[in-house]
């Protein structure tokens, strides 16, 4: 196979087919670029910007504080607590979650989230929630269940061998 240089004028004018879908693909790339600040603004969807720095041997302590303060039974030798509106634990550690959560509907809790060990990934099926739970920080997010029943609560950051293990449960009441 014999090698050429290429062309000296390799581009050409460009057709009309390419043309519709530059303009097309430029305008959606404008109208999602405008839509970031306008959502960020007007949606009320955006994480909590409150952390605070923990170690993870405190928050063990507070979480556990917190249990025993507030437990009214146990499933699977998990504890379940049922805690006042305000101030909620919650414990990530490789391969659980602890406490199982009792909540009540309507009402508003700080959900202080953070982790034992290494990142996990904390996810409220099947709500798409999913939020980033990382050793170290105190991850505070506000929530007001809007909604009765049982939530699964699962990993999404893969934190070991028996990550696919590790759910926990949220109970909200009427
Ligand atoms: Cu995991």
């Amino acid at each position: 196979m014999p090698i050429h240089s290429p062309e000296k004028v390799w581009w050409k004018p460009i057709g009309r087919q390419e043309r519709i879908w530059f303009w097309v693909s430029f305008v959606f790339v404008i109208v999602m670029f405008i839509s970031m600040p306008i959502w960020h603004l007007l949606a009320d969807q955006n994480t909590p910007h409150l952390s605070y720095r923990v170690t993870p041997e405190r928050f063990t302590a507070i979480v556990s504080e917190f249990t025993k303060r507030y437990q009214v039974g146990s499933e699977n030798g998990i504890p379940i607590v049922h805690p006042p509106a305000g101030e909620i634990y919650l414990l990530a550690r490789q391969y659980q979650w602890m406490p199982i959560l009792e909540l009540e509907k309507g009402k508003t809790y700080h959900l202080h989230v953070s982790s034992a060990d290494v990142n996990h990934g904390f996810s409220i099926q099947p709500v798409n929630m999913n939020f980033q739970v990382v050793p170290g920080y105190d991850y505070v997010l506000e929530i007001t269940p809007p909604d009765a029943g049982e939530f699964t609560i699962l990993c999404n950051e893969f934190c070991g061998i028996g990550h696919h293990k590790m759910s926990g449960k949220l109970i909200v009441k009427e």
